[in-house]
């Protein structure tokens, strides 16, 4: 790295704890993260919801630009909005635009037209890819930036004890206009963020996650 100005960095890390206890326990946590369509009303302070837009936008970006939005909701008139706009786009979608294969893979989910999580849930949280940056100059990689970002986002929720949602209404540029974005705002993905409902219950059958064998390789 030559003309950079450098900082040192590993006294950052805690010795303390060793990497197979803490890689298992945060592991422990992950797993039993699931996909929640059945919010409780029970509010979230925005305090939470800021440490977790500040997780999501620490996650390493192409050239550090971090061509991100974060569009926090909680105005209950525009969760109607948001709602009602989703469900436009999902009833076509049920209706056929999916096409035979697609409706047939999401049938073990259970998912239909009716969204009403989305003014259930005390937070959405809307995430928007920059195709440029705020001044107008070039970003990079901003699917992966963007991708990595909402992942970490996830992980912060799940580790406050939150339940979460990567929903996707296709297509999107409904936030857009409710939400009076730039043109170079992309809707990426939109998150729901809340507490599960007491009766919440979550698809028997996507429970199974691929075994090690067949996500990981190894070459040692
Ligand atoms: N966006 C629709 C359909 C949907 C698509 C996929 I891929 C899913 O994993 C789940 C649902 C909906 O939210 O109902």
């Amino acid at each position: 790295m030559h003309n950079c100005p450098t900082v040192p960095y590993n006294d950052r890390f805690d010795p303390r704890v060793p990497p197979e206890q803490a890689a298992a326990a945060f592991y422990d946590v992950m797993r039993k993260r699931r996909s929640v369509r059945m919010f409780s009303d029970k509010p979230v302070s925005r305090e939470t919801i800021e440490a977790l837009i500040r997780t999501a936008g620490s996650a390493p970006s192409g050239a550090n630009k971090q061509p991100w939005r974060f569009v926090c909701v909680s105005d209950p008139s525009i969760k109607k909005q948001i709602r009602e706009g989703a469900e436009a786009e999902e009833r076509e979608f049920y209706a056929g635009r999916a096409g035979e294969q697609w409706l047939e893979d999401l049938a073990p989910l259970g998912t239909d037209d009716n969204k009403a999580f989305l003014e259930t849930v005390p937070w959405l949280i809307v995430a928007f890819r920059l195709t440029k940056a705020d001044d107008g100059g070039k970003v990079y990689y901003s699917s992966e930036s963007i991708g990595l970002a909402c992942g970490m986002l996830l992980c912060a929720a799940q580790h406050a004890g939150l339940a979460t949602l990567t929903h996707t209404p296709s297509p999107m540029n409904f936030l857009n206009q409710i939400l009076n974005r730039p043109a170079n705002e992309r809707p990426f993905l939109l998150i729901p963020v809340g507490y599960p409902s007491d009766d919440c219950e979550v698809p028997a059958a996507a429970i199974e996650r691929r075994p090690i064998g067949r996500v990981m390789e190894v070459r040692a």
